[in-house]
């Protein structure tokens, strides 16, 4: 419709953004991580912090479309890498009460101890 004209412009030029965290850094290679898989869309690196044996984050390089997918696969792929055959958590921290730190999309995959539930 005649009215839609203007939203669609817009859509069509509008680029993502984010506040740039030390994860875009770490993308950047301007700071090191131990990164243990990459590709064109995202970066899987072992948490400087980690809160089990295995402790690892998987963060797109931008936010797109039907990434959370691709995040998943790549969350799994690693976790085979490292062995995780017994099992592993995700676990994506939101806002304040969820204890979000780093505010870019982040999995956590946390392995190679028995979890518990519920989580703190
Ligand atoms: P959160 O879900 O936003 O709280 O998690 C952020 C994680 O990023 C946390 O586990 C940190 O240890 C981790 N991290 C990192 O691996 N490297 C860094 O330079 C920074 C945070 I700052």
């Amino acid at each position: 419709g005649s009215s839609g004209g203007d939203e669609v412009s817009k859509a069509q030029t509008a680029q993502p953004s984010a506040q740039p965290t030390i994860f875009s850094k770490i993308i950047d290679k301007t700071i090191p991580a131990d990164i243990l898989y990459e590709d064109d869309q995202c970066l899987a690196f072992s948490d400087v912090s980690p809160e089990a044996p295995v402790h690892f984050l998987v963060i797109p390089k931008k936010p797109l479309t039907g990434l959370l997918g691709h995040l998943l696969l790549v969350a799994k792929k690693v976790a085979d890498q490292k062995k995780l055959e017994k099992g592993y958590r995700i676990v994506i921290n939101n806002g304040p009460d969820g204890a979000q730190s780093v505010y870019h999309l982040h999995l956590h995959i946390m392995g190679g101890r028995q979890m518990t539930w519920p989580p703190g």
